[in-house]
C-alpha cells in the first residue's frame, strides 16, 4: 500500500469521517438531514423560485404559513441541478428574507466616501441623482465610462440598461476571480468552455480526480450528490489537497501536495501516461494535434523529478496515473472552479485540460457530456447602440485570449495613470461586495475614490455599500420575478423564479429599478413593456409554454434537439480550435507568446515564521453574503484559523484562543479569528473560510466576527494569459500580542 494511503488512514483515525463510513454519509454530514418536506397537495400555498444563495440555482418550492409569511423552501423533484434536495444553505436562504438588518430604502451619501454616512431618500430622488451624473458622463466623456460590476440575477435587467445606453462595460468577479483560467484552457484545448453548471459526468465516472476542488465543502448541489452516488458506486476517488479536506476524507487516494507545485505533478502524470502507453491511442490520433511534441516535452518530467516538488512519492504518481487509465475514458480529472491561485493557472488547467484528452474522457460518458441549453428568444427590443470602445480597450491589448471580461482591468482602469487616461468614471455595482471579491483592497479603495459616482445595488449593507454614494435597496429573490433560468445541462431545461411574498419594507427587484432609471434617461424604448410577467410570459409563448404553466411547474424539461451527449463510437468531430483538433499543443497560446505546453515554474515560499494563506468554503456559507444571514449564522458564525499541531507548538498557540493576523506586507487583520489546532492542515499553510470578518457595523450578527481573508491578500499574481487574479501568494504570521476585541487574547 502506498504511502499516502497510509497517511491517509492515519489522518482518518483522528475522528475525521474515514472511507468507511461511505458515501451516503457524504451528503448527510454536510447536509444535515434532508429538509421536510411539506405536501405537495392540490392548491396548497406553493410557488416556484431558483435558488440566489449560491450561482448553481437551484430550483425549488417556497412555502408560506396561515398568515401568508415565508415559511421554508424546499427543492424540486423535476430540477436536475437538485433532484428535489436543497443544501443547508438553499435551505436557510429564508433568512435573507427575514433578516432585520436588510436595506429598507434608498439612500444618499451625505459625508466623504467609506464613512457609511447617509440620508434615506425617495426612488424618485435617488433616480434623478444617478441619471444627472450618468447623463454629464456620456456628454462629456462617453457612455462607455459607465462600468457594470455584477453577480447574480439583477445583472440582466442592469446590463440591458447599460447596453441601452451605449456601454459594454460590463464585468462580474466569477471569471476574473473564479473560473476564467478553466474556461480558457479548455476554449485553447477544446475549443469549447466547462459551463455553470460544469459538464462533468460524475454520474458515471469509475474515477474523479479533484485538484484543489473540496466538493462537499464546496456545496455546489448536483455535483456533490453525483460524487456520493459515484463512490456508492465503486468509482475511485484521488483528491490532491495540501489540507485533508472532506473530498479526501471519501477518497481512496488523497495526496497532500506541497501547495504551489501542482503543474509538476500533472506533468508527471502525463509523462506516466505516454511513456507507459496508458493513454487512449486511438483517441489520441483520431482527434488531437501535438502528440509528439507533448512526448517530448514531458520526456524529463518523471514522477522522481516530480517527487522533489511536490513531495509527492514517485509510486502513488504512477499508482494514481494507472487508476485513471483503468476507469479511461470513465474518467474526470476536474477542472475546478475557483482556480485562480497562482498566476499560472491557465496553464495549470492546461495540464488537467490535456491529461483528459490522453484519456479520452472528453466527449464520453462518465467523463465530460456536451450539455444543451434551452434558449428563449429575447423581447422584442431595438438594436443596442454601438459602443465608441469596447471594455477590451480599457486594459489596452492585455488578456487577448479572455473570453469575458476582466473585472480587475477595469478596476485597473478606473484609477488614473500617467500612461494611461482615466476612461472610468462611473460604477454601478450589483449583487457583488467588491471589498470582499477583489483583492487587493486598497487598489480597490484607490479605484472608487476616483469615480464621479459609485451606485450599489444590494440586499443588505455591506463593505461595498458603505463606499457608495446611492445605495438602492433589492428586494430579496424571494419577493420577486427574475428572467426565466436556462440552464445547460444533459436535458435542456428551464426555471421560473416568482415572487413569493410582497418586497419588505421599501425594497423594489432589480427590474423595476432598470426601467425606471431607463425612463429618466430617455431609454424607454428598450422598455417597452409594464412588467417582467409581461416579458416572460411573451418569451415562454415563443417556446410553447407560458407564465400560468411555469407557475404550476417551477421547472420545465425539453427534449434534446439530436442524441450527442456523447460522441458516438467513431464520430468524426470538428473542434472548434484553430486546427479543429484538440490541442495538445496550443497554438493559440503560441501566437500570443505563452507556452504553447505547460511548464513548471517555482513560485516564492512562505518567508521564516510566516505561512501560506489558504482559503476556501464552508458547506453552510456563500462567500461573504451569508454572514448576517440569522438561519446560517445558528449553524456556524464565524471563520476559525487551522493551524497544524507543530506550528501551534512552536507558537504557544491552543485551539479557541484568537489571534490576528500579520501579511507579508504588514497588513493586521481587522479583527481576531478564533485559532483552531489539526492535523488536517500541512505545517506550511494556514487555512480559513472565506466571506467572514465584516467589518460593517450595521451587521449586528456578522460584524466583528471572524477575519476577512480579503484584506490579507495585498500581493495578486495576475495570469498574464487572461488576467485571472492570483489570491493563494499570500503568507501570514500570527500577531499575539494585540488587543482583540475582548475575545481571549494571544499566548
Ligand atoms: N479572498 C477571496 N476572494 C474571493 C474568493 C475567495 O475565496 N477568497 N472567491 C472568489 C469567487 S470564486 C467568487 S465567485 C467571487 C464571489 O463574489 P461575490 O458574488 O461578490 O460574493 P459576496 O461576497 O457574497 O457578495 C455578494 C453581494 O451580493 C449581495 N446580494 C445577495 N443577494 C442579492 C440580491 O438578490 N440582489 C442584490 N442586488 N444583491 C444581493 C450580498 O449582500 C453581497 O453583498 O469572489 C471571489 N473572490
Ligand atoms: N458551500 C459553498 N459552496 C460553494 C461556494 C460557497 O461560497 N459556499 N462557492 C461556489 C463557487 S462560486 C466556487 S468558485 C467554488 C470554489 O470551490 P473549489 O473550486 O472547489 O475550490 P477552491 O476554492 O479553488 O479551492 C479550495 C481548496 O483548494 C485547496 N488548495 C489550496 N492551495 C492548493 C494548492 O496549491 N494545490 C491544490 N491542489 N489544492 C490547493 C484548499 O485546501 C481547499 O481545499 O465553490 C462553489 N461552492
Ligand atoms: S447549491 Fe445550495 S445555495 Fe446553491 S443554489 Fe443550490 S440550494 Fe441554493
Ligand atoms: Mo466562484
Amino acid at each position: 500500500m502506498s504511502n499516502s494511503r497510509r497517511e491517509f488512514i492515519k489522518i482518518s483515525t483522528l475522528g475525521t469521517a474515514g472511507v468507511a463510513l461511505g458515501a451516503k454519509y457524504l451528503y448527510s454530514e454536510v447536509i444535515g438531514d434532508a429538509p421536510l418536506r411539506f405536501p405537495a397537495s392540490e392548491g396548497s400555498l406553493r410557488t416556484p423560485t431558483y435558488c440566489e444563495v449560491c450561482f448553481w440555482q437551484c430550483a425549488g418550492w417556497v412555502y408560506k404559513n396561515d398568515s401568508g409569511e415565508i415559511q421554508k423552501i424546499t427543492g424540486n423533484d423535476d430540477d436536475p441541478h437538485c433532484n428535489g434536495r436543497f443544501c443547508p444553505r438553499g435551505t436557510g436562504g429564508v433568512g435573507m428574507y427575514h433578516d432585520e438588518d436588510r436595506l429598507k430604502t434608498p439612500l444618499i451619501r451625505t459625508s466623504e466616501r467609506g464613512k457609511d454616512t447617509f440620508r434615506e431618500a425617495t426612488w424618485d430622488e435617488a433616480f434623478d441623482y444617478i441619471a444627472e451624473k450618468l447623463k454629464k458622463i456620456a456628454a462629456e466623456q462617453g457612455p462607455e465610462c459607465v462600468a457594470l460590476f455584477t453577480h447574480g440575477s439583477g445583472g440582466a435587467h442592469f446590463g440591458h440598461l447599460l447596453k441601452a445606453f451605449g456601454s459594454a462595460t460590463i464585468s462580474a468577479p466569477s471569471f476574473a476571480q473564479c473560473r476564467g483560467p478553466r474556461e480558457v484552457a479548455f476554449i485553447t484545448t477544446f475549443g469549447d468552455i466547462i459551463y455553470s453548471p460544469e459538464r462533468t459526468d460524475i454520474r458515471d465516472t469509475r474515477c474523479l480526480v479533484l485538484i484543489g476542488s473540496h466538493l462537499g465543502e464546496n456545496m455546489h448541489n448536483g455535483q456533490v450528490q453525483e460524487m456520493s452516488d459515484a463512490i456508492d458506486k465503486g468509482a475511485t476517488i484521488i483528491t490532491v489537497d495540501p489540507r485533508y479536506s472532506t473530498a479526501a476524507s471519501k477518497s481512496k487516494y488523497w495526496l497532500p501536495i506541497k501547495p504551489a507545485t501542482d503543474i509538476a505533478l500533472l506533468l508527471a502524470w502525463i509523462n506516466v501516461l505516454i511513456e507507459n502507453e496508458w493513454y487512449d491511442k486511438e483517441y489520441v490520433e483520431k482527434y488531437t494535434t501535438g502528440f509528439e511534441q507533448l512526448k517530448a516535452h514531458v520526456q524529463p518530467f518523471t514522477p522522481e523529478w516530480a517527487y522533489g516538488i511536490t513531495t509527492i512519492d514517485p509510486n502513488v504518481i504512477r499508482e494514481t496515473a494507472r487508476e485513471m487509465r483503468n476507469a479511461s475514458p470513465a474518467v474526470i480529472v476536474h477542472p475546478g472552479r475557483h482556480v485562480t491561485w497562482y498566476g499560472d493557472d491557465t496553464q495549470r488547467l492546461r495540464g488537467v485540460a490535456i491529461l483528459n484528452a490522453l484519456l479520452g474522457s472528453w466527449g464520453r460518458r462518465g467523463g465530460f457530456y456536451n450539455p444543451e441549453k434551452m434558449k428563449l428568444p429575447d423581447y422584442p427590443v431595438p438594436p443596442f447602440p454601438k459602443p465608441n470602445r469596447m471594455p477590451q480597450d480599457a486594459y489596452q491589448g492585455k488578456y487577448r485570449l479572455a473570453n469575458e471580461v476582466v473585472s480587475n482591468g477595469l478596476c485597473d482602469a478606473t484609477i488614473p495613470s500617467v500612461e494611461r487616461e482615466c476612461n472610468i468614471r462611473a460604477w454601478i455595482v450589483n449583487g457583488t461586495n467588491l471589498m470582499a471579491a477583489l483583492p487587493d483592497q486598497q487598489k480597490t479603495i484607490d479605484a472608487i475614490n476616483a469615480l464621479d459616482l459609485l451606485v450599489v445595488v444590494d440586499t443588505m449593507p455591506v463593505e461595498i455599500t458603505g463606499y457608495a454614494d446611492v445605495v438602492l435597496p433589492e428586494c430579496t429573490y424571494l419577493e420577486r420575478y427574475d428572467m426565466i433560468r436556462q440552464s445547460p445541462h444533459r436535458e435542456p431545461n428551464i426555471a421560473l423564479r416568482m415572487p413569493a411574498a410582497r418586497p419588505k419594507y421599501n425594497s423594489k427587484p432589480a427590474w423595476w429599478m432598470a426601467k425606471q432609471l431607463a425612463g429618466k434617461l430617455g431609454l424607454e424604448a428598450w422598455f417597452p413593456w409594464n412588467d417582467l410577467e409581461e416579458v416572460l410570459d411573451w418569451q415562454l409563448k415563443q417556446i410553447g409554454s407560458s407564465l400560468d404553466e411555469m407557475k404550476r411547474m417551477g421547472v420545465k424539461k425539453f427534449p434534446r434537439s439530436y442524441d450527442d451527449l456523447y460522441f458516438a463510437p467513431g464520430e468524426e468531430v470538428t473542434f472548434n480550435t484553430n486546427s479543429g483538433k484538440i490541442e495538445l499543443y496550443a497554438s493559440d497560446l503560441e501566437a500570443e507568446g505563452f507556452a504553447p505546453m505547460p511548464v513548471y515554474t517555482p513560485h516564492e515560499e512562505p518567508p521564516e515564521g510566516f505561512y501560506r494563506l489558504n482559503y476556501g468554503r464552508a458547506p453552510v456559507h456563500t462567500f461573504s453574503r451569508t454572514a448576517n444571514n440569522p438561519n446560517l449564522t445558528d449553524l456556524m458564525d464565524e471563520n476559525t484559523l487551522w493551524v497544524n499541531p507543530k506550528v501551534a507548538k512552536l507558537w504557544g498557540l491552543k485551539t479557541g484562543q484568537y489571534v490576528k493576523l500579520k501579511n507579508q506586507d504588514g497588513k493586521v487583520s481587522t479583527f481576531a479569528i478564533k485559532v483552531r489546532v489539526t492535523e488536517r492542515i500541512r505545517w506550511d499553510s494556514v487555512y480559513m473560510v472565506h466571506g467572514f470578518g465584516h467589518n460593517n457595523p450595521r451587521l449586528s450578527r456578522a460584524h466583528g466576527r471572524g477575519v476577512n481573508d480579503t484584506e490579507l491578500v495585498t500581493r495578486v499574481h495576475v495570469d498574464p494569459v487572461m488576467g485571472g487574479t492570483g489570491m493563494r501568494g499570500n503568507f501570514v504570521t500570527f500577531v499575539t500580542d494585540e488587543p482583540t476585541d475582548g475575545k481571549e487574547a494571544g499566548s
